[in-house]
């Protein structure tokens, strides 16, 4: 016999799910990535999109890796006497209802100094620790990407 799609509980759990009572103090991470880099890199960057249904603020205070070595800071880039810097942030605050994209050139998570370094493909576990005390854990995977240019801007039209 065959067991019901639409089981009562469980749509019962998916109605409470859409009213986001789940997802209190819950970030939702998009698109997690890790930029592919050479062996004996110093530094890895990890970068994804932070979203916040919730009706809070919602304060990322730590970030860890499966990456073994490495200190994981956060870090912004930001412009100073006309260069692009890097600079350690001690939370990236996201907003109720607002989201933040760590992307190249902005906002990222920095690995320093690891151990191994990733190829293109693989897949590095990120654990996320909101202020809240919260811990979300999902994976990112490692891939090709633009590296910034020291412009002083951050786009060009031509
Ligand atoms: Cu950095």
């Amino acid at each position: 016999m065959k067991r019901s799609i639409l089981h009562p509980l469980g749509a019962f759990l998916m109605l409470l799910a859409s009213f986001s009572l789940f997802a209190a103090d819950e970030l939702m991470v998009t698109d997690p990535w890790m930029r592919a880099a050479p062996p004996n890199a110093p530094a890895l960057a990890l970068f994804m999109g932070l979203e916040n249904h919730s009706s809070s603020d919602i304060i990322l205070v730590e970030a860890k890796t499966t990456i073994p070595g490495a200190r994981v800071e956060l870090h912004r880039t930001v412009m100073a006497d006309g260069m692009m810097k890097m600079a350690q942030q001690s939370e990236i605050k996201v907003a109720s209802h607002q989201s933040v994209m760590l992307e190249p050139g902005s906002w990222h998570i920095m690995l320093i100094g690891p151990d191994h370094v990733p190829t293109a493909g693989e897949k590095v576990g990120v654990t996320l620790t909101l202020k809240s005390g919260v811990e979300q854990k999902f994976e990112a995977v490692v891939r090709k990407g633009k590296m910034m240019m020291n412009s002083g801007h951050g786009h060009h039209n031509h």
